[in-house]
Parts: C-alpha cells; structure tokens; sequence
C-alpha cells in the first residue's frame, strides 16, 4: 500500500523545519508500504491538489497531523481526499483532545475515517495493517496489555534512515543557487535545520500548554548513544552532498534533568558530534554555569527561552512561578558571554496585564543582550487547564477558535483590558522591537564582536519580524531594505575593511535558520 502523511501549512509563515512525527511514523512503517512525505509548508497544495495527488500516485491511505492552529485546514484536506474513496487516519495534539470532532460525533462533519490518541509510536503500525486489510478502526489508543494508557520508554527509538530519505523539499538553499553554493568553503549546496527529539514530557504543568497532558509528567529520554548516532548521521549525510545541517532538539525543556542533559552534550562532544543546535529550555534551569559550557561547546547557538510575562503575579496565574524575571537578565548575559543567544518568548492577554505591557515588556528587553524576542497572545488550547477555567468563567469569546483560525486574535476576553487593547499591545511589541532603531540597536550591541555575529543577529532580526508582519512579497522586502539602509550599508562598509570577519563563526553562521530563510525569501522575492 502507498501511503500519504501530510502535515497542512500553517497559513501565516513558512516552517524553517519539517515536522518529526512525519520521519517517526515513516520509520515506524511496517515493510512492505511505501511512505510519502509532503509538507505543506515547503509544498503548498489545495484540497484539488491533494485530491489529484491522491489519485496520481495511487495512495491508499492519508494520514494528517496537525496543531489547532491548522486543524481547520487538515479537516478540508481531510475532506478532499476522502471524496476521493480514500481514507484518511488523523493524529496529533488536536485531534487527540477533540477526536469526537474530527469523526463527526459531535454533529459536525465527519473528516476522519480514524484517529490515533496520543502519541502513536506503537499504534501506527497496526493502523497501517488494519487499513491495508480494509479493517480500520475509528479511535486507536496506546494501551498496555491491561487496557491502561502506555507511553513509550524511547530507550528503543527508531532509526531514523537520515542518509536516505528524500529531503528535497526541506533544502532551504534556493534552487538556483545550489550547484554554486556547494563549492563555498565545506559546501553549502542544501541547509537544512532537521527536528531532533532526546526526551518527552514535561512535570511543569503550565496553564496554557498542552504538554503535560498530552506527553504527560514523567520525562522519557533516549539513550545517549541513539541521539549521538543520529547527529552523526546527519553530519554525515550534510557532508556528502556538499551542504550543511542544524538541529533543532524539539524535548520541550531540552535540560529538565540537568545531569543528564550535560552527560548528552559531553557524549556529543566527545564523539565529535558537534552540530550547530538550537533548544528550548526553561530559564531556571540556565543557572548553572557548567551546563551552559556545555551547551555552547557543543554546538548551541540559539535557547528559545518561555519567559512568558515579566510581570510576576501573571506567571503565578498561569502555574509558571518558577519563572523569575528579576534572574532573566543574568541568564541572558550567562548565555551570551559565550556566544549563545535567545529566542525569548512573551505572552501578552495574561489577567494581569494592563495597556503598557508591551512598553514595559521592551523596557526591560532593551536591557539584555540582543535576542530575538517574539509576542504571542494567552490562547486557551482545547484540554487546557486554562481552557477549563476560561470556560467555566464564562469568558471563552470563541471557544472553538480553531474553527476559524486567525493569527494574533484572541479567543477570550482578558481581566484588565478589552480585547483590541490586547491585540494592540501585541502589534506595539512587534512594531517596537523590529523597528530599524531597534535593529541598529541590536547590531550595534553586538561592536565589540567579529563582524559575522553583528550580520547574522541582522539578519535573524529581519527574518523573526517576518512571522508577524508578513514579506513573503517583493515589495515587502524592498520596503524593509530601504527602512533598514543605514544598517545594512554599515555593515556592508565594514565588510570590507582588513580583518572585519576574523574570529567569525568557521563553518556555518551562528543564526544558520534565520540566514538561510532570509536568503531563500530573498530569493523568492526576486523572482517574483
Ligand atoms: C517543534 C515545535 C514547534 C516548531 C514547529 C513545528 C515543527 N516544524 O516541528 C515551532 C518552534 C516553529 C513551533 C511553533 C509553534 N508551536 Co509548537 N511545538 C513544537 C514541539 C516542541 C515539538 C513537536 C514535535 O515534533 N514533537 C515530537 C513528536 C514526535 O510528537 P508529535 O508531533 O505530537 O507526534 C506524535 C503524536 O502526536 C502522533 N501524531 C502526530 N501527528 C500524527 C499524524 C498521524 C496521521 C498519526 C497517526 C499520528 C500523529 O504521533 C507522533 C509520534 O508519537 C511541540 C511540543 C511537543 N513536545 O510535541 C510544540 C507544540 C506542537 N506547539 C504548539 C504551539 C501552540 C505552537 C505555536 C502556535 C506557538 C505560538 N503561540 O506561536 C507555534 C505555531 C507554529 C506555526 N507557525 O505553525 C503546541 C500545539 C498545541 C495544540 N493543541 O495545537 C505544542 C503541543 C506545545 C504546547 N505548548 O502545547 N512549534
Ligand atoms: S515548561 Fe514549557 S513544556 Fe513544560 S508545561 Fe511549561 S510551557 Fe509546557
């Protein structure tokens, strides 16, 4: 049987990086199946085109996974292949909460002929082989011989066949400019930032995260030995088609056990598996000095950091106090003291916000070394213990947002402010910290340092703004360019003086995501 995954754009920005589960449950597949990969995010389709695709390539079973955020988008896909007499299975966080939605059991429209609850390691295999003898089954849930819920341990993980699978479509080195790139330096023909998982689950429990419950609170790890292997193999495969590697560890809070976490990053280096990497971990846990050796010699380079508020009492509502913004500032110059910087992450719409947030949000971000801070709105995720107590409270203005999925909005009404104030404190917190002052600024932070650094922190900061005022356009970018012309014609003046870029990064550039999309976007924009 030829089987179908796909994974639904996400209708704002384009993903730097492919989805994991995709990979897992390919290699999860029992043999005998063929496996298809098509992200829509690297290759847009319609549901005509999924629907002809379907068709074309004789696929006998879809399987879609997909975030609230693009379930609306997975159930019209959903809906287009089973149109065509194919089924079609279902997975992911959404539908794992909501399965009685996506079977048309709540009244609605019926869009899955199957969903897979939870995490799907063990299930997917028997689901291939139910659908292949025509005996699918609507709900499939991991389970252990005594009818009980069962996580997998990840001490047998998958190997994941790095050196064979058809990456195309994840190069995010143009075309065009690929056959020249390859003979840059070790080669730069394909980049590619790959997701890469050491550990699931997460005790913290926050209000708004679906992951406690859905990994639940044990942490599993994979062996040493299995993520090493996997960097090496990625490594390797980089290596000879000319081009270059990132990683990006998905595990939730990449150190939530500290010791371990350092015995992963010596075995790393001792095996001489360095890849440039990037990681969420919780600011707590960046206290310890070793740890954040470690990370830098190992190959880190960006920590995405869920700072959230800097406004104590919200992050006490939402069950994340062991945040502590009076320490931020010191983890950020504990990280960027070698070189390592943050994606820092706020939500704004908390009880406790007020107007002004964003204005005492950049207060302080003005402070820390350069980063790249991002603003989001409190959003009650279904299962949430913040979408129970939304919804008990009677403040859920829209309480299958999903349905009708629309970026940057809010789905409840905040305690101290309306709604459109909310909104536009998050249009103020984009505007402000990407505006061409504050990209100067974060550039000229940076003067003490070989010129690389200053370049890619620019570059990374044009990129992130990207995520919240869309320059997918030609026009856009112009716009852009000529808004930041003092900075950019700065750094292109100090490109040529004698000895600007020594002790910059040797092999990839210290922000490879943001650098390769910038060039891809670039490119795009100028064909048009
Ligand atoms: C990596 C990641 C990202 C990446 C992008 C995704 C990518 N390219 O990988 C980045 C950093 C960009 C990102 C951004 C966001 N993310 Co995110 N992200 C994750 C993260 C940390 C890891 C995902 C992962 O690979 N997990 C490991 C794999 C193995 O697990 P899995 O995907 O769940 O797959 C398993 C099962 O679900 C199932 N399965 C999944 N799909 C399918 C399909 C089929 C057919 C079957 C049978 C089974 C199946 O089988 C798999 C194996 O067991 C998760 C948290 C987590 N630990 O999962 C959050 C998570 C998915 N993200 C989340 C959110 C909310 C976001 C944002 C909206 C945050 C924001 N406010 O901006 C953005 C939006 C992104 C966008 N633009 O679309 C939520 C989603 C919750 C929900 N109900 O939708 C999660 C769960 C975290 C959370 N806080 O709750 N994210
Ligand atoms: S620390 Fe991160 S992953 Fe863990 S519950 Fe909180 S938000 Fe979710």
């Amino acid at each position: 049987m030829k089987i179908l995954l796909y994974n639904p754009d996400n209708g704002v920005t384009r993903n730097f990086m492919p989805h994991l589960w995709m990979f897992l449950l390919q290699a999860l597949t029992p043999p005998g199946h063929e496996v298809l990969l098509v992200d829509g995010n690297a290759q847009p389709m319609d549901e005509a085109g999924i629907a002809q695709f379907v068709r074309d390539n004789n696929i006998g079973l879809v399987g879609i996974g997909a975030m609230t955020r693009m379930v609306a988008k997975a159930y019209r896909m959903a809906d287009a292949v089973r149109t065509t007499g194919v089924r079609v299975v279902m997975g992911g966080p959404h539908v794992t909460e909501m399965a009685d939605e996506a079977l048309g059991r709540d009244g609605g429209l019926r869009h899955a002929d199957a969903v897979a609850l939870g995490e799907a390691d063990a299930t997917w295999p028997l689901i291939v082989e139910d659908a292949a003898r025509g005996e699918l089954k609507d709900i499939y849930a991991p389970v252990d011989a005594f009818g009980q819920e069962s996580k997998p341990s990840l001490k047998e993980y998958p190997v994941i066949p790095w050196q064979s699978i058809d990456l195309k479509q994840f190069n995010l080195v143009p075309k065009a400019a690929s056959t020249m790139l390859q003979k840059i330096g070790e080669g730069w023909g394909t980049f590619r930032i790959i997701p890469v998982e050491s550990g699931r689950g997460c005790p913290y429990g926050c209000e708004f995260c679906t992951v406690t419950g859905f990994f639940g609170d044990s942490i599993r790890f994979r062996t040493n030995e299995s993520v090493v292997n996997e960097l090496l193999s990625l490594k390797a495969r980089a290596r000879s088609e000319k081009g270059q590697m990132a990683v990006f560890f998905i595990d939730d809070n990449f150190a939530i056990n500290i010791k371990r976490t350092k015995s992963l990053l010596r075995d790393i280096i001792a095996a001489g598996a360095q890849v440039h990497w990037v990681a969420q971990i919780s600011a707590n846990l960046l206290r310890d000095e070793e740890l954040v050796d470690l990370i830098a010699v190992s190959g880190g380079k960006w920590i995405f950091i869920g700072m959230e508020s800097i406004d104590p009492a919200n992050l006490k509502d939402v069950n994340k106090g062991f945040n502590k913004p009076g320490e931020y500032a010191a983890v950020l110059e504990r990280l960027a003291a070698r070189n390592v910087y943050a994606i820092t992450s706020f939500i704004f719409g908390m009880d406790n916000d007020t107007t002004g947030v964003a204005e005492r949000t950049l207060e302080q971000v003005r402070t820390w070394p350069p980063g790249l801070p991002i603003f989001g709105l409190l959003t009650p995720l279904p299962a949430t213990p913040l979408y129970k107590r939304l919804e008990k409270a009677g403040r859920l203005t829209r309480p299958k947002h999903w349905q009708e999925f629309i970026p940057f909005a809010m789905a409840h009404t905040p305690l101290k402010m309306t709604i459109e104030e909310a909104h536009t404190e998050v249009n103020q917190g984009w505007a402000q910290a990407y505006s061409p002052e504050a990209l100067t600024a974060a550039v000229d932070s940076l003067n003490d340092q070989p010129l690389g650094y200053r370049v890619n922190i620019f570059l990374a900061r044009l990129c992130f703004r990207g995520i919240y005022f869309p320059m997918m356009g030609k026009m856009a970018w112009l716009k852009v360019i000529a808004q930041n012309r003092r900075t950019i014609f700065k750094l292109v003046r100090e490109g040529f003086k004698a000895g600007a870029w020594r002790g910059a990064p040797a092999r990839i550039p210290a922000s490879p995501v943001p650098q390769v999309e910038a060039i891809e976007t670039i490119a795009q924009a100028a064909e048009g």
